[in-house]
C-alpha cells in the first residue's frame, strides 16, 4: 500500500515540479505534424510559428537570386544618373511595365548642406519617376518620364521619387514621394500624392494633393511617409507603407498601413500602426487570404517574410537572407481583391553602391524567388548562401579602429 502512495506521490512530484516524465528520444525524421510529447519552447515554436516544420517545405521560404537587366545606361557608372525604388510591375497588352525613380543630375550625390537647385542632395533628390517596358523581364526598354517635377510650389516640385502602381476599375494610379525641400535638410521628409492616367502609357493626370499625409506632431510618421505600396484587399485600397523615426542612435524604420474606398482617398491610417517593426522599403503580396511581407534590412525582425491573414497583424513566417532592397513583385493577383493570393516569384529590386566613393548611384536589379503556390523550386529553398561566401565576404566586414583600440586595451 506505502509504496503504491510513495510511488504516485512520486510521479506526482516530478511530473508538477517541471521534470518530464520519461520519454523516448526525439525522432531521427524530423515529424512534418507537430508530435505529441513534452517539448522545449524551440521545438513548441518550430510547430507553432511557422508553416511547417522545415524550410524546404515552407511556402514562405525563399532564397533570392539576382540577374543583371538590359536596357538601362548608368552614365560609365560616374553617379550622375540613378534609377532605384522599382513599382510593382503590371503585365498590359503582352508588356510588363516597371516605374521608378530617375535621377539625372549634373554631380552624383553631395549632402544637404552642398545641395541647390541643380546639385542633389540624396540619390533621390530632383528625382523624376520614369518608367519601362520588357517582353521577358530581363531586357527592358526606357520609355522616358511618367511624372515630372512639377513647378513650385506643387507637392513633389524638389523631388517626386519612389512609385508604385495600383489599378482600379480599368485606370491606372501612381503613388509617389513629393518632395517639398531636398532630402537631408531636416531628415527625408515628404508626403505622399498621386497622379492618374487611362493607359498605363500616360499621360499622367497629377491629382495635386497630398493623398497621405504627415503625421500628427509627435506622431511616428510626423515627418515621412516613404514607399507608397497600394493592393487591393477586401475591396479597398491598402496602402502600405514606411515611415523613419526616432533618429536615436539610428533611425528606426517600420511601416504602417492606409486604408481607402477610392484611389484618392480619404485615407484613414490603421489605429494599430505601426503594422510591421522592422523592414526598409516596403514589398507586400496577397497570400492565401491574407498579405504576406518582405521584411528586410532595418529592426529587431530584418531579413524576415511575413504574414498577416487579416492584412494587419503580422508575424514572422520565415527567417531568410541577401533579400531584395525595394523590391517591386510582379503580383498577377495584386489588384484582383483575391481572398487567394497565390504569390511572387519574381520581380525588380534595386542595388546601392553600385559607383565608387563619391560617385554612388542606384541600379535596376532582377530578382527571383520562390514565394508562389503555383511553383516548387527546390534551389530556392537551400537554407541560405552561407556555402557559397569565402574568405573574401568575410573581410569585407573588418574591425574598426575603435573596436580594435577596444581590444588592445582589454588585452593589455
Ligand atoms: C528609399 C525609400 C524612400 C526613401 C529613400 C527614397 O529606399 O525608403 O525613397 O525616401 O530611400
Amino acid at each position: 500500500m506505502c509504496l503504491g502512495k510513495c510511488k504516485l506521490l512520486i510521479w506526482i512530484t516530478l511530473t508538477f515540479s517541471g521534470f518530464v516524465g520519461a520519454q523516448d528520444g526525439f525522432p531521427f525524421t524530423l515529424p512534418k505534424e507537430k508530435p505529441n510529447r513534452e517539448m522545449s519552447a524551440a521545438m513548441e515554436r518550430n510547430y507553432d510559428n511557422y508553416p511547417a516544420s522545415r524550410p524546404e517545405d515552407n511556402e514562405l521560404f525563399s532564397l533570392f537570386k539576382y540577374s543583371k537587366l538590359k536596357g538601362f545606361e548608368y552614365h560609365n557608372n560616374d553617379g550622375t544618373v540613378s534609377r532605384r525604388d522599382p513599382s510593382k510591375i503590371i503585365y498590359v497588352e503582352g508588356k510588363y511595365y516597371v516605374w521608378y525613380t530617375y535621377r539625372n543630375t549634373v554631380t552624383p550625390p553631395m549632402g544637404a548642406e552642398k545641395s541647390n537647385d541643380t546639385v542633389p542632395s540624396s540619390d533621390w533628390d530632383l528625382a523624376e519617376i520614369w518608367y519601362a517596358t520588357s517582353k521577358d523581364g530581363f531586357t527592358w526598354e526606357e520609355q522616358g518620364p511618367a511624372i515630372k517635377r512639377p513647378a513650385k510650389p506643387a507637392v513633389g516640385w524638389r523631388s517626386v521619387s519612389t512609385p508604385d502602381i495600383l489599378v482600379w476599375e480599368n485606370k491606372y494610379y501612381l503613388y509617389y514621394q513629393g518632395f517639398l525641400e531636398a532630402s537631408g535638410k531636416r531628415g527625408d521628409d515628404c508626403p505622399v500624392t498621386v497622379s492618374y492616367a487611362s493607359s498605363p502609357d500616360g499621360p499622367w493626370v497629377s491629382h495635386n494633393k497630398v493623398v497621405v499625409g504627415n503625421g500628427a506632431k509627435g506622431d511616428w510618421d510626423q515627418f515621412s511617409i516613404h514607399d507608397p505600396y497600394p493592393l487591393v484587399y477586401k475591396d479597398k485600397v491598402y496602402l502600405y507603407y514606411k515611415s523613419d523615426f526616432d533618429g536615436n542612435p539610428k533611425l528606426v524604420r517600420m511601416q504602417g498601413l492606409a486604408i481607402a474606398n477610392h484611389p484618392f482617398g480619404p485615407f484613414e491610417k490603421h489605429p494599430l500602426n505601426p503594422v510591421l517593426n522592422s523592414g526598409h522599403e516596403t514589398t507586400l503580396f496577397p497570400f492565401k487570404e491574407g498579405i504576406a511581407a518582405l521584411v528586410i534590412k532595418d529592426g529587431n525582425e530584418h531579413f524576415t517574410i511575413q504574414y498577416a491573414p487579416d492584412g494587419v497583424n503580422f508575424d514572422i513566417a520565415s527567417i531568410t537572407s541577401v533579400m531584395p532592397i525595394a523590391g517591386g513583385p510582379f503580383i498577377a493577383d495584386a489588384f484582383t481583391n483575391t481572398k487567394e493570393g497565390r504569390g511572387i516569384t519574381w520581380g525588380l529590386c534595386h542595388s546601392l553602391n553600385a559607383g565608387s566613393p563619391g560617385k554612388d548611384f542606384a541600379q535596376l536589379l532582377r530578382f527571383d524567388c520562390d514565394l508562389s503556390l503555383d511553383i516548387d523550386d527546390k534551389e530556392m529553398k537551400n537554407h541560405s548562401y552561407y556555402n557559397s561566401y569565402g574568405p573574401a565576404f568575410f573581410l569585407m566586414h573588418p574591425l574598426s579602429n575603435t573596436q580594435k583600440k577596444r581590444l588592445q586595451t582589454n588585452q593589455n
